[in-house]
């Protein structure tokens, strides 16, 4: 049965009084395309097929350590967060699987929640477990660790924490368990560096021993917060490390605000990728540290060249890669704080095709062609050229084709969404909080 959020002659009504103007956009673009020997169709075909998920906390507004400014209308629960999720999905066409976080989404029913997904037209994607929290009545505090925790009995209910949600992920669908820990220190001598390390892989081993023999353990690395002095896993290196310790199974995620400011993250893209070991990655963008702005809302060229990056990467998979080639789970991390969560991720998802068309466009023949005789002036042009194309016509076409909307934001303003599940919502009680 289905159950979309949005009404399909909204849309139609909608794009009726677009699509001249983008027709003759994209005939055009097709034209100069063509000049240099790209089919435009061939580009909106790899578009048809791109997605990437949204993070059902991104669903809610976020706030920082001080505040949070809850909007009217706001999910208040994971059944209310999967509408607004549909919402994306039905206007982007783009974001088709939602990334459950336990136990915040946590129901009495599963496979009740999958079929509920099922009719709003989503999926799941990686289930990331909780373990930088406590919940109320818990047997063990995470103040001072989870899977590196000095105490045993921390450990164990961390690590079955993780069990846990490969479980409810199971019955969700999902292949993938996405575990990032805030574990690490505030003061120098706090913690051993090297036997936090031994106890967290320790630990970490007993949960890929649970995983299914068709998933992955993503470790998302992070350099700092909520731990300042120290992370345990604290970069590409640490992560990488832990993943070849624990097997194949075990890849990293890569999360755009998750390192050092000015770091060259498509490099380490590469890097990850040469070893098979890049699974997975969260989009956002940053400016100073992990703000989890919205995704190209501050550098969209380094967006362009970690895209750059990975469609290279798709062309020239390596051994260890998933079946079918390089294939990483691609998700949005974001907290919005000050714009409505859905428009901050209809936005999002824009930016990062984009920059993935653009990618697309590159000449990558022309390119190595340049790189392979040190021509660094026309090697840098091929990047430039992709760069400078004004993509927008071929994302909104692709998008249009599915039977989204041609203007993602103007046609759920047109909608009303927010207005009417701000008169049916409870709303969000207030605190401070960093999702
Ligand atoms: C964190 C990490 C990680 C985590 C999420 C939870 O990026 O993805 O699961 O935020 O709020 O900063
Ligand atoms: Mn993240
Ligand atoms: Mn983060």
């Amino acid at each position: 049965m289905s159950n979309l959020p949005i009404s399909a002659d909204l849309i139609a009504e909608h794009n009726a009084v677009r699509t001249d103007a983008l027709e003759d956009d994209y005939a055009a673009l097709g034209r100069k395309l063509a000049r240099t020997g790209v089919d435009i169709a061939a580009v909106k075909a790899r578009l048809a097929d791109f997605s990437v998920a949204v993070p059902s906390w991104g669903a809610g507004r976020g706030g920082t350590r001080f505040a949070k400014f809850p909007i009217p209308g706001e999910p208040t629960n994971i059944h209310e967060k999967l509408a607004d999720c549909a919402v994306i999905n039905q206007l982007s066409q783009m974001t088709p699987r939602v990334s459950p976080h336990f136990p915040w989404d946590k129901v009495s029913d599963f496979a009740g929640l999958r079929e509920e997904a099922a009719s709003l037209g989503l999926g799941f994607d990686a289930v990331n477990s909780n373990t930088f929290q406590d919940q109320p009545g818990q047997a063990h505090s995470y103040s001072t660790g989870s899977l590196s925790s000095t105490i045993e009995a921390t450990r164990q209910q961390a690590v079955e924490h993780n069990i846990e949600c490969i479980e409810i992920g199971r019955q969700l669908g999902s292949t993938d368990l996405t575990v990032w820990v805030g574990d690490g220190t505030n003061f120098p001598g706090q913690q051993d560096f090297v036997r936090s390390l031994d106890r967290y892989l320790d630990a970490a081993s007993q949960v890929y021993a649970a995983l299914p023999d068709d998933w992955q353990m993503l470790l998302e690395h992070k350099m700092f917060e909520p731990a300042f002095y120290s992370t345990v896993i604290s970069d590409w290196g640490s992560s990488i490390l832990a993943a070849q310790e624990l097997g194949p199974k075990a890849k990293c995620l890569v999360d755009l605000g998750h390192h050092a400011p000015n770091m060259n993250i498509e490099q380490i893209v590469a890097r990850l990728h040469r070893f098979g070991k890049l699974g997975g990655f969260h989009f956002n963008d940053s400016k100073y540290g992990d703000d989890d702005l919205d995704s190209g809302s501050i550098n969209p060229h380094q967006l362009f060249l970690v895209f750059n990056e990975l469609v290279e990467a798709e062309a020239n998979p390596r051994a260890n890669e998933r079946e079918g080639g390089f294939n990483p789970s691609y998700m949005i991390d974001q907290s919005h704080n000050v714009t409505d969560p859905i428009e901050s991720m209809l936005s999002s998802a824009e930016a990062i095709a984009q920059c993935f068309a653009k990618a697309v466009l590159v000449d990558r023949e022309a390119l190595h062609e340049a790189q392979a005789s040190n021509d660094t002036m026309m090697a840098f042009q091929a990047l430039r050229r992709a760069y400078n194309v004004d993509v927008s016509p071929i994302i909104a076409k692709a998008r249009a084709e599915a039977g989204g909307a041609i203007d993602v934001l103007a046609a759920y303003r047109k909608s009303g969404w927010r207005q009417r599940k701000a008169q049916e919502r409870k709303a969000v009680g207030l605190g401070a909080g960093i999702v």
